[in-house]
C-alpha cells in the first residue's frame, strides 16, 4: 500500500469534522455532562509548542469521553486585554483592538492544524464587548454585595513617564520604560475582597482530590493561615514621642517571649512615623527603606536593616526588662500589625538582625535530648520543638504547652480596660487589586461625581465600551488622555462628573471565562443558571504550573462571589486539576559564541554519539543544556513548520509518547522522525489486517481457536490498559501499550501469512477485530490517521463518532495457577493466583490463608519456600 499522506489527510479531515459539525456541544443533551477545558491562550500571535502540549493533553481526554458516550464540553477562546496590545501599539502603530484581532485570526488558523476536537461556535475574545459587557455587570453585583470595594493602595508610580506601572515592568527598583527610580504612592485602587473567603478557600482545598498536591500546598502557602496572639506592649512612656503608650504585636510564637531581645516595627508602621518627626537620620533611614522596594522578594533576599528609635518597650511579664524598638526594613506594614518583637535564637530573621547590631540571643527552646547548657545558637536559629528553658514559670513545659499558657495568663491580664492579648487567626492572603491605570482592559463601570462621590453606571448603560480613537503618543493611560471619553454626566444628579478611567487587572477576564462557555449566546446574563448548574464545574483542567496560584485562587474565588450574587450554584469551578510540564529543547552553541537555532543546525548520530554541524558552513556546534525554549537561547520549533512537515498527527504523538505529562518534554528532531516512522507503520498494518480481514465473517465465530484468542486478548488487553490509562492521564504509558499491541498484531499477522492457505474464519474475524480496535485506541493521539484508517477498515462513519469498544472481560482473566499449601510439612490447603504471580504475590495470598494462620497459631512464618509451578511450603 501507499504511504500516509498526513499533509493531505489532515485537512481534509479537518474540513469534514467542521462540515459534520461533529464537535458542537448541545446544552440540552441529556446524556451525563463531561467538561474538558484547557488553559484558553493570549493571542501573542503565533502559538508555541507548549499551546500543543496543552491542548493536545485535552484533546485526548475529550476525544475518549466522547467516544464513552458523554455529552463533551470543550472549547476555545482568548484572553485578549494586556499589555503587549498596548506595546505593540506604541512600538508599531497598530491599534491594539486590530493587534489583538489579527492575532486571533494567525492563531486560530494554527489552532485547527492541530486537529483538536473543539466547539468552535462557543469561541470568544475577553475584549468583545459582548463579554466584557458582563464582566462589568458582575463587578457591580460584586459592589452592592460588599465583595468589591475602594481601597488606599500603594502604586509603582514612575515619575518621569508620569504612569503607574505593574509590578513585572519593575526592574531592579526602575521603570522598564523610563529606567527612572519608582516610587511607591498611596492611591485608590478597586479590590475584589477575596479575603471574604480566606477560611472557606483554605478548607476546600481538602475537597479538591483531584488536584495535584502541590498545587494545593501552593494554595495553602498562598493563603497562608497562621494561629498567634496579639499582645499589646507598653511603652515606656519616658522614651516615647508625643502620647504613644503601646505597640501591638503579632506572634505565632508567644511560647519564646523570654528569649525577646528587640521590638521591631515596619518603615511605614505610625510610631516610625511619629518618631521620625524630630530625628532625622531615621527619617532618611525610611526614606531609604521605601526607595528599596516593599515586594516580597526583595524583602526576603535584601540584607537585615534597622534603626533604632530610642523607644522602649515593656516586657508583658516584667515591668522592669525594656527593650529597644527598631525601625526594620524585614517588616512588613501589610501582614499582622506591622510590628514583632525579635526572639533571636529561634527566628533566623532576627539572629541575622541581631547578630549585625550585637544584640545577643538566649535560647528558650530546646530540643528534645539536647543538654540545656551546652545548647548554644550563634549563626542558625532552632525553630523546632523541644522543653522550655531560661523561661522562669515556663521552664520544662513543652513549647506547645508554653504557648497556651503565655495565651492564657495575658488573655487574663488586663490594662486600661483592654486585655493584654488576644488570640488571633492571621491571614497572609491580601484582598485582590483589580485596578490598572492601563487602556487595553475591561472598563470599571463607574462615574466619580463631585457631588454623589461614586456612582455605579446604570446596568442598561452596560457595556461601557473602550473608545478606538486613542492615541499613545504620551505615557500613561489612554484612556485618561482622551478628549472625551471620561466626561459624562452623573447618572445621579446630573452634574458633571467623569468616568473611571482605570481598567481591569486581565486575571479577571479569566477568573469567570470557563463559566461563560456554557452559554456563551446569553446576551442578557452573564451565564443562564439552569446551563451553568449542569455544565460546571470543569471536570478537568489542564494548564501549566506557573498559574497553579493566582489564576486558580482568583477563578475559585469568582466563583464564590458569583454564587453570592446568583450567577452560579457551585463553590468551586475546577474538579480535576492537572498542570501539564513544559517542552525543552538542546542549545547549540555557535564557535563565535552566538547560539543557533535547531532548524540551523545538522545532527548525526553515530552510536551513542550526537554531533552537531551547522548547515549553512559546515562548522561544528557544540551541543549544550536541554533548556525550556527560549528566544534568546533560539532553541525554539515552530509549529507551523514541524505541522507542515510530518503532519498534526506525528507533532501529538511524539508530544504524548516521551514523558508523562506533567514532566518536561524534550523536543528532538530523532524523536520526531520515530513517531512519524512510526505513524506508517501504524497505516501499514492497518491496510495489511485489512486485506486479511477480507475473508471474514459478518457474524462473529461461536469459537476460536489458539492463535485467534491470543490475539483477542492481546487486543482487548491493551483497550483495557489503553482506557484505563487516559482515565489517569498516564499517555506516555497508553502509548507504549499501543505500540506493543501494534507489534502482537504485526505477528499475528506475519504468522497468518506463512501458512499457505487463507486464515480460518475464526482468525480473520479477530484480525478484522484486532486492528478496528488498534485503530480506536490511538484515535484520541492521532485522529487524522485514525480517520483514513477507519475508511481502509470499511467502517461506517467517522471514527471522532464511533462508540468506545466494548472489553469482553472474559478475555482480560489471566490464567489462574493452584498450588497446594503445606505447614511444617503437613498439607492445609491450596492457594490460586494469577499464572504470571511472583513470589511476593503469592507468599502473600499464603499468609492470608485462614487454614494457615490457624496452623501457625498466630505466631510468624519464619520461612516460605516456593517450589514454582508445584508446591509452597510454610516453615512455622
Ligand atoms: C516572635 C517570634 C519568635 C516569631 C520566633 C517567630 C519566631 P507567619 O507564620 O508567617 O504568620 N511577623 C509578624 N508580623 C510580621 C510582619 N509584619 N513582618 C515581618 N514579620 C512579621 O509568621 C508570624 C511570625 O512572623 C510572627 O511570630 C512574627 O515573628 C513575624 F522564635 O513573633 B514571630
Ligand atoms: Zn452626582
Amino acid at each position: 500500500s501507499e504511504r500516509y499522506n498526513a499533509r493531505d489527510a489532515e485537512p481534509r479531515w479537518q474540513a469534514e469534522w467542521d462540515r459534520q459539525a461533529i464537535f458542537a456541544t448541545k446544552n440540552d443533551d441529556s446524556r451525563e455532562k463531561y467538561y474538558v477545558l484547557e488553559m484558553f491562550p493570549y493571542p501573542s500571535g503565533r502559538i508555541h509548542i507548549g499551546h500543543v502540549r496543552n491542548y493536545t493533553l485535552g484533546d485526548v481526554i475529550a476525544r475518549y469521553m466522547r467516544a464513552k458516550g458523554y455529552n463533551v464540553l470543550h472549547p476555545m477562546g482568548w484572553d485578549a486585554f494586556g499589555l503587549p496590545a498596548e506595546n505593540a501599539a506604541i512600538e508599531r502603530k497598530i491599534a491594539p483592538r486590530a493587534w489583538t484581532y489579527d492575532n486571533i485570526k494567525a492563531m486560530k488558523k494554527q489552532l485547527r492544524s492541530i486537529g483538536l476536537s473543539l466547539d468552535w461556535a462557543r469561541e470568544f475574545a475577553t475584549c468583545d464587548p459582548s463579554y466584557y459587557k458582563h464582566q462589568q455587570k458582575m463587578f457591580l453585583d460584586f459592589l452592592r454585595a460588599g465583595l468589591a470595594e475602594r481601597e488606599k493602595r500603594k502604586i509603582n508610580w514612575d515619575p518621569v513617564d508620569m504612569t503607574v506601572l505593574a509590578n513585572e515592568q519593575v526592574i531592579d527598583g526602575r521603570g522598564w520604560r523610563s529606567g527612572a527610580v519608582v516610587e511607591q504612592r498611596e492611591m485608590n485602587q478597586w479590590v475584589f475582597k477575596i479575603t471574604t473567603y480566606s477560611q472557606e478557600l483554605l478548607d476546600a482545598l481538602g475537597t479538591l482530590d483531584r488536584w495535584p498536591d502541590k498545587v494545593r500546598l501552593m494554595q495553602r502557602n498562598w493563603i497562608g493561615r497562621s494561629e498567634g496572639l496579639l499582645i499589646r506592649f507598653a511603652l515606656d512612656p519616658a522614651t516615647t514621642p508625643n502620647g504613644e503608650n503601646e505597640l501591638k504585636i503579632f506572634t505565632t510564637r508567644p511560647d519564646t517571649l523570654f528569649g525577646a531581645k528587640f521590638m521591631a516595627i515596619a518603615p511605614d508602621h505610625p510610631l516610625a512615623q511619629a518618631a521620625a518627626k524630630n530625628n532625622s537620620a531615621l527619617a532618611d533611614f525610611i526614606a531609604e527603606c521605601k526607595r528599596r522596594g516593599t515586594a516580597q522578594a526583595e524583602i526576603d533576599t535584601a540584607e537585615k536593616m534597622g534603626f533604632d528609635t530610642g523607644i522602649k518597650a515593656v516586657h508583658p511579664f516584667d515591668a522592669t526588662w525594656k527593650l529597644p524598638v527598631y525601625v526594620a526594613n524585614f517588616i512588613l506594614m501589610e501582614y499582622g500589625t506591622g510590628a514583632i518583637f525579635g526572639c533571636p535564637a529561634h527566628d533566623q530573621r532576627d539572629l541575622d538582625f541581631v547578630n549585625k547590631y550585637g544584640l545577643g540571643n538566649t535560647p528558650v527552646v530546646c530540643p528534645e535530648g539536647q543538654e540545656p547548657s551546652s545548647f548554644v545558637i550563634t549563626d542558625t536559629a532552632y525553630d523546632g520543638d523541644g522543653r522550655m528553658i531560661n523561661s522562669r514559670f515556663l521552664d520544662g513545659m513543652t513549647a506547645d504547652a508554653a504557648k497556651e499558657e503565655v495565651a492564657k495568663r495575658l488573655e487574663g491580664e488586663t490594662r486600661g480596660k483592654a486585655p493584654v492579648a488576644e488570640r488571633k487567626v492571621n491571614f497572609r492572603l491580601r484582598d485582590w487589586g483589580i485596578s490598572r491605570q492601563r487602556y487595553w482592559g475591561c472598563p470599571i463601570p463607574v462615574i466619580h461625581c463631585p457631588a454623589c462621590d461614586v456612582v455605579p453606571v446604570p446596568d442598561e448603560n452596560l457595556p461601557v465600551t473602550l473608545p478606538e480613537d486613542v492615541t499613545f503618543d504620551k505615557p500613561g493611560n489612554a484612556l485618561d488622555h482622551h478628549p472625551t471619553w471620561k466626561h459624562v454626566s452623573c447618572p445621579r444628579c446630573g452634574a458633571k462628573a467623569t468616568r473611571e478611567t482605570d481598567t481591569m487587572d486581565t486575571f479577571v477576564d479569566s477568573s469567570w471565562y470557563f463559566a461563560r462557555f456554557t452559554d456563551p449566546w446569553n446576551d442578557n446574563a452573564p451565564t443562564t443558571r439552569a446551563v451553568v448548574d449542569r455544565m460546571l464545574p470543569v471536570d478537568q483542567y489542564i494548564g501549566g504550573v506557573e498559574h497553579a496560584i493566582l489564576h486558580l485562587l482568583y477563578s475559585r474565588f469568582f466563583t464564590r462571589a458569583m454564587k453570592a450574587t446568583g450567577h452560579v450554584s457551585m463553590d468551586e469551578p475546577f474538579k480535576g486539576m492537572f498542570t501539564q510540564g513544559m517542552v525543552v529543547h538542546e542549545t547549540y552553541r555557535k564557535p563565535d559564541g552566538g547560539w543557533a537555532s535547531p532548524e540551523e543546525v545538522r545532527i548525526e548520530v553515530d552510536g551513542n554519539n550526537r554531533r552537531a554541524t551547522l548547515i549553512a558552513t559546515g562548522e561544528p556546534v557544540e551541543i549544550g543544556a536541554v533548556e525550556k525554549m527560549s528566544k534568546s537561547k533560539r532553541n525554539t520549533v515552530d509549529p507551523d513548520d514541524i505541522i507542515g512537515s510530518y503532519g498534526a498527527d506525528t507533532a501529538r504523538w511524539f508530544m504524548l509518547s516521551d514523558s508523562p505529562p506533567d514532566r518536561d518534554v524534550i523536543w528532538s528532531e530523532e524523536g520526531v522522525q520515530g513517531a512519524a516512522r512510526f505513524m506508517q507503520r501504524l497505516w501499514r498494518l492497518v491496510n495489511e489486517s485489512a486485506e486479511a480481514g477480507k475473508t471474514a465473517p459478518q457474524e462473529r465465530p461461536a469459537a476460536f481457536g489458539t492463535d485467534a484468542l491470543a490475539l483477542r486478548k492481546a487486543a482487548h488487553g491493551a483497550l483495557d490498559k489503553v482506557s484505563t490509562g487516559i482515565e489517569r492521564l498516564h499517555f506516555n504509558v497508553c502509548l507504549a501499550n499501543i505500540r506493543e499491541f501494534a507489534n502482537e498484531l504485526a505477528d499475528a499477522l506475519a504468522r497468518s501469512r506463512s501458512n499457505k492457505s487463507a486464515p480460518a474464519p475464526d482468525l480473520s474475524w479477530s484480525l478484522r477485530e484486532a486492528a478496528i480496535i488498534l485503530v480506536q485506541v490511538f484515535s484520541p493521539m492521532m485522529p487524522h490517521l485514525a480517520e483514513e484508517c477507519w475508511q481502509a477498515l470499511g467502517q461506517a462513519g467517522l471514527v471522532s463518532e464511533a462508540r468506545w469498544p466494548q472489553i469482553e472481560p472474559d478475555l482480560l482473566v489471566e490464567d489462574a495457577l493452584t498450588l497446594p499449601v503445606q505447614v511444617n510439612g503437613k498439607k492445609r490447603g491450596e492457594v490460586t493466583v494469577a499464572s504470571g504471580a511472583g513470589n511476593p504475590e503469592i507468599e502473600a495470598a499464603v499468609l492470608a490463608l485462614d487454614a494457615v494462620k490457624q496452623a501457625l497459631g498466630g505466631k510468624q512464618a519464619r520461612k516460605i519456600i516456593i517450589v514454582p509451578q508445584r508446591i509452597v511450603n510454610v516453615v512455622g
